[in-house]
């Protein structure tokens, strides 16, 4: 499998570039001799679990509409905390847990002044209990202990969005750098009274490592491991719960057209590593650290520290055609771990600023 894993990852690189990553999958099928080789070096794997969700995924392109209103508004937002056993590259299936059967959780999307009740509903299937944090809330725990569900529960509390900026939410319950590493965080944008610039595009990834008994690409059903958590050593570094999802060996890399203005949000869940995040062929023209959109943006960053539990706001500018490749620049989590998303940028040459045959 690790052959395996070695090819998917030079597919996703793009060393042959563009056309690399336009979604020919040939060459990721593990071939007879990996597995047998899987096989007799451990002999305790597992089969890949039967899957509860097709995709853990959530789309980047799922986000709330921009806020078009101008005076406060209630809203009641209710989030299902689930328990999924689903793929993170195929032929590994892992067990999440996610707020709304995804990952990250859905972008709860309000303006600075509104009220929120936030309820939980947790199935009677689940095995845990579960909560949320919002870091976009004034209050015990972020509404924490208010809203603890157990299995079969439903749990609510109210709050008033004070402060503007784009906030990650998560999992606090005590194993929560386990809850956390498996899913369950998302982010609240809490939109300044006079709103946002209007941008062409708006994507939402959430960064992650996944800690589990087995190497990465290893075939079987991936458990999660304390051990290696508590070292700090995952076995994926991913957006979204899946390896490699958003290239040419997964769903696809998101499109846009050349000249579109785009705004990525990216939600560091952790629960552990910090996210240096690039953009590579591009810059981050405009970057809101740590989501703080109160203030006014770094211009043309090259690459940003993204803490855990923080969510980035970047915008950028397309103008030349390119996959721009999103990722943490720590690569061996790109080279090895499943890091990476890209913004394809479709559209005709322009060789006045980048001629790459002169
Ligand atoms: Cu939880």
């Amino acid at each position: 499998m690790f052959d395996t894993t070695r090819r998917r990852v030079v597919q996703a690189l793009g060393v042959g570039g563009a056309a690399t990553l336009a979604g020919c999958s040939t060459g990721e099928q593990p071939a007879e001799g990996n597995q047998a080789t899987t096989v007799s070096s451990t002999p305790t794997q597992q089969e890949p679990a039967q899957t509860t969700v097709d995709r853990i995924a959530a789309d980047p392109r799922d986000i709330p509409d921009p806020v078009d209103w101008s005076e406060p508004r209630h809203h009641d937002v209710t989030l299902s905390v689930t328990e999924e056993t689903a793929e993170i590259e195929p032929g590994v299936t892992f067990d999440f847990m996610t707020f709304d059967g995804q990952v990250p959780g859905p972008m709860i999307r309000v303006r600075r002044g509104d009220t929120v009740n936030i309820t939980l509903e947790s199935p009677d299937d689940n095995s845990m209990p579960h909560n949320i944090d919002l870091h976009g809330v004034y209050g015990p725990g972020g509404g924490a202990e208010a809203s603890n569900v157990n299995p079969g529960e439903n749990n609510s509390f109210e709050f008033t969005a004070m402060y503007p900026g784009i906030h990650i939410y998560h999992c606090a319950v005590p194993n929560l750098d386990q809850h956390i590493s498996s899913g369950m965080f998302g982010a609240i944008l809490v939109e300044p009274e006079d709103g946002l610039p209007e941008v062409d595009h708006e994507f939402f990834f959430g960064q992650h490592e996944i800690y589990t008994d087995k190497a990465p690409g290893e075939e079987g059903h991936h458990a999660f491991d304390f051990e290696a958590m508590k070292k700090e050593e995952p076995t994926y570094v991913v957006y979204n719960g899946e390896a490699y999802a958003f290239t040419g060996n997964g769903y696809g890399p998101m499109e846009v057209d050349k000249g579109d203005r785009v705004r990525i949000f990216m939600s560091n869940g952790g629960p552990n590593l910090l996210s240096s995040w690039h953009a590579i062929g591009n810059v981050w023209t405009d970057f809101y650290r740590d989501g703080a959109l109160a203030n006014d943006p770094e211009n043309y960053v090259e690459t940003a520290p993204v803490a855990p539990g923080t969510v980035a706001c970047a915008e950028i500018d397309t103008p030349v055609p390119e996959p721009i490749k999103l990722v943490d620049h720590a690569l061996t989590r790109v080279a090895r771990k499943g890091m990476m998303g890209v913004i394809q940028v479709n559209g005709s040459p322009e060789p006045e600023i980048f001629n790459p045959d002169p």
